[in-house]
């Protein structure tokens, strides 16, 4: 066991941590210590940036099917303060936000019992009708598990739906705590922790970029928040697709829960540093400023978050009915400066954390000022606003604050400031016409415009400005008003490259010295961000990359901008091996996936009591006892001898086609049974598609019963059509054999009582 000094040590080498040295460090290291390691971790990741975007939530209904001990924002049908937006009224919503400067709308709500996949699609698809330019961020995995499950469908097919509709990205919500215990307690009618991984799964699969959460500060302990962030990490290790990690603190007022309290500023911070250092691969942890409030947030980018949420606009009521920030709504200034505050450099994304540039936009609002007819004055008295504009911000966010104050005040302002502008101007006028006649050696006071040009009172320009002042005036806000349009127009075309992209390469399959001549070349940034090992691949391969290009999503970004890259590992990471004998064969099987271990087999014994029981375990002809302490490679193989009941000699072989080969391995370990032949068609050209492939058929047939320890033999293609296509036929398939299955247990059950 690594002490303190070790496991920080690997950390500052940026090792990965181990679930148990998360919990050290956790209950041990110094908040000081936390804060270095996960700030020099986010650091690495994504430099001094930290990230916000322009958002507002939607959230059409708060009547919800399920009733979770933690949840405020649940209303009843009925209820005097349930609300619900039909169709029309979410897209007049979302026709409100027209002209705004929104980049994402991000749609979360109550599972209303009368929406289904359809009302679900048709949401999404009215707000985009409306806002076409804007990222519609939609719905949980158990809103998208319950809307599956209630249609029929696959997953994949339901997100394709979805996708279909508009839905681009899916936020985290809905993970809570994963611990089947706890989960069971807090939130006991929403999917499992397995559905809500399945559907991030399938949708990193499918190249849709998720988030994650987890709930944390009630009734969990530290054990449940290190295996809640081990499987994240674990899926993100499988299926890379994850964007950024959310820690929600639970917020107690107006829930059931709610007598437990809060966790301490403190618990939040290492709550944060912890996410960073062990989620090595996910890229972002955001600190939700909603949840937080500014303080905490402000803290939390000194323990490695990178991100802070958007501007929100007062859109969500999930937090400000349990007690989190009342109203909330933040401008970019306020944003920014909270950045800035911490030290870091605060920079505008959209929805898949590309840098969002608004010149084209400050463009578009010099026009409608101009279209405006904003009257030289009103523009000369606003542009003195810019001068005021504290020094100790950013250059970047002093010219957008001028820009603001320039023109976004209302009209009606606009000429209040004119008409005391123009008194100004007739006083100095006077002012000037007196010091004119007393003779030039007088300054004269006040008038932007004038003042601007001091310095020629003696000369001829001066001379014009008093004999014709008005003219000089506007002579001189024509020639700025040219420069700072030729000003705009450069730095637009050579500051920002707008109107440049660049299509993103394929790099997978390249050595991560070729993905990096071939990004150099293109002007991007190659980061490899995560290591897996495997065997079958050369060392330094890129195997995943995002952003992804796909068949169904192209991806264009801007030059510079960085691609996150994993690689096969050139060795091996060297793990515990955990002693899994002496409890069940699905705690076991959790412990040896957890560990990054693999099942080399399963043997199965008779015995007189039990059935999946795991009686010993071997390494190779190695049994590993308890105080074994034995390390293995990435990837090593255990074997398991199993325990059965000759009564119990047979199980069911489970739906594997759809699975992607990692997942029906588990499925099969599940069962009790064993991998046999693995077998790839025409289209899973290179070790690189193996691991897109999906089992499209399986040797033995959904339900079939089977000896405990048979092997199955699994077929996988990547043929994205003819996996889906076997995948609902399969799933039907899974269906009707469960119904047969209860049927014969009623049956039984009623024969048992009728022989009573
Ligand atoms: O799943 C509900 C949580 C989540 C309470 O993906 C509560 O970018 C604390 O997931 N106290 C929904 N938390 C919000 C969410 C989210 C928020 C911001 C950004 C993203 C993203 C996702 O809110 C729920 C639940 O875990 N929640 N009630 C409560 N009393």
């Amino acid at each position: 066991m690594r002490t303190i000094t070790d496991i920080a040590d690997a950390v500052r080498r940026d090792e990965r941590i181990t679930p148990q040295e998360a919990l050290t460090l956790w209950r041990e290291a110094p908040l000081w210590l936390l804060g270095e390691l996960a700030v020099a971790r986010k650091v690495k990741a994504s430099g001094r940036e930290v990230y916000y975007n322009r958002n507002v939530h939607l959230e059409p209904t708060n009547i919800c099917l399920f009733n979770c001990e933690f949840c405020s924002f649940r209303r009843r049908e009925g209820d005097k303060d349930a609300w619900y937006m039909s169709l029309d009224e979410v897209e007049a919503r979302a026709k409100e936000l027209r002209g705004t400067d929104i980049t994402e709308v991000h749609i979360v709500g109550g599972v209303h019992p009368k929406h289904d996949l359809d009302t679900y699609c048709a949401m999404i698809r009215r707000v985009k009708g409306a806002l076409p330019h804007v990222t519609v961020k939609a719905y949980t995995a158990v809103e998208i598990f319950y809307m599956i499950r209630h249609e029929g469908v696959s997953v994949v097919e339901g997100l394709r739906r979805l996708m279909e509709a508009g839905m681009e990205c899916i936020p985290g919500g809905g993970a809570e705590i994963f611990d089947s215990a706890i989960r069971e307690k807090i939130c006991p009618e929403k999917c499992s922790a397995d559905e809500w991984l399945a559907v991030h799964r399938a949708a990193h699969n499918m190249g849709i970029a998720t988030n994650c959460t987890m709930l944390y500060g009630h009734i969990e302990s530290l054990e449940h928040r290190v295996d809640h962030l081990n499987r994240l990490r674990m899926l993100q290790d499988e299926a890379p697709g994850f964007d950024a990690f959310i820690p929600l603190k639970y917020h107690s007022r107006g829930n059931r829960l709610g007598q437990v309290g809060e966790c301490s500023v403190e618990d939040d911070l290492r709550m944060i540093a912890i996410s960073r250092i062990f989620l090595d691969n996910i890229p972002h942890i955001k600190a939700y400023w909603v949840s937080y409030g500014k303080a905490t947030t402000e803290m939390a980018l000194a323990f490695g978050a990178d991100d802070i949420d958007g501007t929100i606009g007062d859109t969500t009521k999930i937090y400000s009915m349990a007690g989190g920030v009342d109203r909330p709504s933040m401008s970019v200034d306020e944003l920014e400066a909270m950045v800035v505050d911490a030290g870091f450099v605060p920079v505008e994304r959209d929805s898949h954390y590309n840098v969002v540039e608004h010149d084209a936009k400050q463009v578009e609002q010099v026009e409608q000022v101009q279209a405006a007819k904003v009257t030289p004055e009103a523009a000369i008295s606003e542009l003195k606003a810019e001068v005021v504009v504290p020094a100790k911000e950013e250059p970047r966010l002093r010219r957008e604050k001028a820009m603001r104050v320039l023109y976004d005040e209302p009209v009606e302002e606009k000429q209040a400031v004119k008409s005391a502008e123009v008194k100004e101007k007739a006083k100095e006028n006077i002012n000037q016409d007196k010091s004119m006649s007393q003779g030039d050696n007088a300054q004269p006071q006040g008038g932007s415009a004038a003042k601007s040009s001091k310095g020629d009172n003696g000369g001829s320009i001066g001379r014009l400005f008093r004999r014709m002042p008005v003219i000089a005036n506007m002579v001189v806000i024509c020639i700025l008003g040219i420069i700072a349009l030729v000003m705009l127009y450069v730095g637009l075309r050579f500051g920002t490259r707008h109107g440049q992209s660049i299509e993103v390469p394929n790099f997978l399959g390249m050595t991560i010295e070729q993905a990096r001549d071939v990004a150099n070349s293109d002007d991007l940034q190659i980061i490899v961000r995560d290591s897996i090992f495997d065997v079958d691949l050369p060392g330094g391969m890129v195997v995943d990359q995002l952003p992804r290009t796909s068949s169904v999503r192209e991806v264009t970004v801007k030059p510079g901008r960085k691609i996150y890259v994993t690689i096969n590992a050139y060795s091996r990471r060297i793990v515990d091996i955990p002693y899994v004998a002496k409890q069940t064969l699905r705690q076991a099987l959790n412990q040896i996936e957890r560990s990054g271990l693999t099942v080399d087999r399963l043997i199965y014994e008779p015995d007189m009591t039990s059935t999946d029981y795991v009686l010993k375990q071997f390494v190779g002809r190695k049994e590993i006892l308890p105080a074994t302490n034995a390390t293995g490679q990435v990837g090593t193989g255990v074997t398991l001898r199993v325990s059965y009941r000759r009564d119990e000699q047979h199980t069911y072989t489970p739906r594997l086609v759809g699975l992607s080969l990692q997942q029906a391995k588990s499925a099969l370990w599940d069962n009790g049974l064993n991998v046999g032949d693995v077998v790839y068609d025409d289209s899973v050209e290179d070790m690189i598609s193996r691991r897109k492939a999906r089992v499209y058929r399986q040797s033995k047939s959904i339900g079939a019963e089977v000896r405990r320890g048979g092997d199955v033999t699994l077929y996988l293609t990547c043929d994205e059509a003819l996996a889906d296509s076997m995948s609902i036929i399969a799933e039907r398939e899974a269906r009707s054999v469960e119904q047969e299955r209860m049927k014969r247990r009623l049956a039984q059950d009623s024969l048992a009582q009728e022989t009573m």
